[in-house]
């Protein structure tokens, strides 16, 4: 059994999952509405991956005995408007996120509570390669001139991007 005080940080962090993935949904449906198809379907993968992560912190509370709680969705704000801008997002999205798990490390840590601590292990090294990827892409903006054909070249490039 979970203490109370972990429980309601993992739940919090299901629901923050669930943001994650509508946000990511939101941002596919941006991509299209501006002609960006590949990014489009780079971004509803990953909008898929986040509600694989919330059911990961479903099944583990479900499976210790705690009440997995789903809480009431806020409306996903994309704050950029551009291709490179957007990336920029959600690359600190991800950066928040992985400052979040690593808060939960460090409370499972300190309340002794091993299982958590390695239930959390997968998400450490997952944000780790979910930051690498939005870098990454960051990285491959600055080398093409996007405003030209580069915005080409980055779309193809995007929708064969799996992680
Ligand atoms: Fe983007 O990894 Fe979950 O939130």
């Amino acid at each position: 059994m979970i203490q109370k005080e972990m429980t309601d940080k993992l739940n919090k962090q299901l629901n923050i999952e669930l943001f994650s993935s509508n946000l990511y949904l939101q941002i596919s449906a941006w991509c299209k509405g501006k002609g960006l198809n590949g990014v489009s379907q780079f971004f509803k993968t990953h909008s898929n991956e986040e509600m694989n992560h919330m059911r990961r912190f479903f099944d583990y509370l479900s499976d210790s005995g705690s009440m997995p709680e789903l809480e009431a969705v806020a409306k996903p704000l994309i704050l950029a408007s551009s291709l490179t801008e957007l990336v920029k997002f959600s690359y600190e999205h991800e950066k928040m996120i992985s400052e979040k798990i690593n808060r939960l490390v460090h409370m499972a840590i300190s309340l002794q509570d091993y299982s958590t601590f390695h239930f959390l292990q997968w998400f450490v090294s997952e944000q780790h390669e979910e930051e690498k990827v939005f870098k990454s892409i960051l990285d491959k903006i600055s080398l093409v001139n996007i405003e030209a054909n580069g915005l080409f070249f980055i779309d193809r490039d995007l929708k064969n991007v799996t992680k």
